[in-house]
């Protein structure tokens, strides 16, 4: 189904929060506010809109070292997202996760990780849940073009596809894996490719293109809420911000910088839908205007938040069973 009026904010909605949020932790990281490291997520912001707007607050994913986009797009609270980043009592994981771990169970976000690879087994845990239970949940696992290279990956693949799960991959190729670009790492033309290795559908889109993921992210979400079995999309783009805060990003060239900067998602995302008057400029200054303000409240909160106390170490680490 092409996206409504209505959805078209959402999505806008949700890409300019999650530009608008690493612009800000990019900035107090350098202020030196932020503890740990931080990997931003801007650029990529199309894709975890794209798919993210077709899951349901009982579908889950599985994220990145990179999730902060992930987090906002499943609907986690910018305020008890910014309070864990500054690793704050409030935070969405008591501020022991920090940027890198932020989860919400709640929201279905089950999780930013640290361990390469390691969403597409873990995805593979609610899959298996929802099939077996006879729920319509989805999963969708969210990788890197590195993460595709761990074994973990393709045992999960294929394991999901062996059960028919109702699971997406969702492979977030821009290009490096940390300073090596995927044509060093990849013997493959395409990650998408390996889908047939599994018997799954596999397709390669446009990464910045929020028209395409959209369509191709409810085809594949679609496909797997009716029983039909995984599916992976690999979108191709880029981040603006190192690896992680401090990368000189010394392995792109200025061209390439340049390129990526002319394939913004949110500046093509509005030129579109501007020329196609399913976006207004009102619209879109309403938009800033609020998420600006929820960004600044956000940073406001954490900075008032407590640190945890330190009989917090002890908690929340093991499971008593009775
Ligand atoms: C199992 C494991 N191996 C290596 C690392 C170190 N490491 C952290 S991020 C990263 C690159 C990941 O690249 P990619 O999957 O493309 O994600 P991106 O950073 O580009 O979003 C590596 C090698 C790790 N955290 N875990
Ligand atoms: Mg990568």
């Amino acid at each position: 189904m092409s996206l409504t009026s209505e959805k078209m904010i959402d999505v806008y909605e949700t890409m300019v929060k999650i530009r608008m949020f690493e612009d800000k932790v990019a900035e107090l990281f350098a202020e030196g506010k932020v503890p740990g490291f931080v990997h931003l997520y801007a650029g990529e912001e199309a894709i975890a809109a794209g798919v993210c707007i077709h899951l349901t607050e009982r579908d889950y994913i599985t994220s990145t070292h990179r999730g902060h986009g992930h987090c906002i797009a499943k609907g986690v609270n910018i305020n008890s997202m910014m309070a864990e980043v500054y690793g704050k009592a409030n935070g969405a994981c008591k501020g022991k996760g920090g940027s890198m771990h932020i989860a919400d169970v709640e929201k279905g976000m089950l999780g930013a990780n640290g361990i390469v690879g390691a969403g597409g087994p873990l995805a593979c845990g609610p899959g298996l849940m929802a099939k077996t239970l006879g729920t319509d949940q989805v999963t969708v696992c969210f990788f890197g073009d590195g993460a595709a290279e761990q074994g973990t990956m393709h045992e999960a693949m294929n394991l999901a596809c062996c059960w028919t799960l109702p699971l997406v991959f969702v492979c977030e190729n821009n290009g490096y894996a940390e300073s090596t670009p995927c044509s060093y790492h990849c013997a493959a033309k395409n990650i998408s490719d390996r889908a047939v290795a599994y018997d799954m559908p596999g397709v390669t889109v446009d990464g910045t293109d929020l028209f395409a993921i959209y369509e191709t992210a409810e085809e594949a979400i679609d496909r797997a809420r009716r029983g039909e079995g995984p599916s992976l999309i690999e979108c191709r783009g880029f981040r603006y911000y190192g690896h992680f805060e401090g990368d000189a990003i010394l392995y792109m060239t200025e061209e390439e910088k340049e390129h990526n900067r002319a394939r913004d998602p949110i500046d093509n995302f509005k030129k579109r839908g501007l020329e196609r008057r399913l976006l207004s400029e009102a619209q879109i200054a309403e938009v800033d205007t609020r998420v600006a303000a929820i960004i600044k409240e956000a940073v406001e909160f954490a900075e008032e938040s407590a640190w945890p106390d330190s009989e917090e170490v002890f908690t929340d680490v093991y499971v008593n069973y009775p």
